[in-house]
């Protein structure tokens, strides 16, 4: 599809109106809407009740019951990665032209939501989610030494370098960010302070500020709906 078919139809994407403090800033659906004010695309957002996330509407858009889902006119896509990158595509500011820098940030996108996102959302499981706390316990250090591993690695080949790929800010430093962020929060970036700091300029930036605000904006209006008084 061409850049102008993209741009032909009004862009929504599916959010919650409300989910529990630990996961506000960190739904799925800010992938996307950062990388559409970066791209300076209008959208709507099409808000949706947590308890509603497995009906029937929901699941033709997004069929393991989840957000985020994008609408571009008549075409449908899920996966917070895969619409991440269609926007990308679609943009003049997300992709570089040079075929082989785009190549690198298509490889880094990846990178992103495997070889970094697949240990950092084990270690956030293992921390925040799993019933069973002796066994997490039990795993979560060797999960953490590979976690850093993987950082470590990830610090080298970023180095002293702003930017992933070609000297500025392209979707796979997005992508970067967002998954990196989650390390953020169970402190595994401490030993990484260049990381901390490429995650702190890239989520400074007005376009992922705009991206937060609008994601916790329903948050804060329907929090008197949702939490419990007192
Ligand atoms: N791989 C999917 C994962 C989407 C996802 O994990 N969505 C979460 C919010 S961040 C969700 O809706 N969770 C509710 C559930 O899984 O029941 C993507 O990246 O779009």
């Amino acid at each position: 599809m061409k850049r102008e078919d993209f741009l032909s139809g009004p862009v929504s994407v599916t959010a919650y109106d409300w989910v529990p403090g630990l996961a506000q800033g960190y739904v799925r659906d800010l992938r996307l809407r950062w990388a559409l004010e970066e791209a300076g695309f209008p959208y709507d957002a099409d808000l949706l009740p947590l308890a509603e996330r497995a009906s029937a509407s929901n699941l033709t858009r997004q069929p393991f019951g989840q957000v985020p889902a994008m609408q571009v006119g008549d075409l449908s896509m899920f996966e917070s990665g895969a619409c991440a990158w269609r926007i990308a595509e679609a943009s003049d500011v997300l992709l570089p032209d040079d075929a082989t820098e785009r190549q690198a940030c298509f490889s880094w996108f990846f990178a992103a939501l495997d070889s970094l996102g697949q240990p950092i959302d084990r270690c956030g499981y293992l921390r925040y989610f799993a019933e069973d706390r002796e066994a997490a316990e039990r795993i979560e250090p060797q999960a953490r030494d590979f976690l850093r591993l993987r950082l470590s690695r990830l610090a080298d080949a970023l180095g002293d370098r702003p930017f992933l790929v070609g000297g500025r800010f392209t979707i796979a430093d997005l992508m970067m960010s967002v998954v990196l962020r989650n390390a953020e929060t169970t402190g595994d970036l401490d030993a990484f302070p260049a990381l901390g700091d490429y995650v702190r300029r890239n989520t400074g930036r007005p376009a992922f500020q705009r991206a937060m605000e609008a994601q916790m904006q329903p948050f804060r209006k329907n929090a008197a709906k949702y939490e419990p008084a007192g």
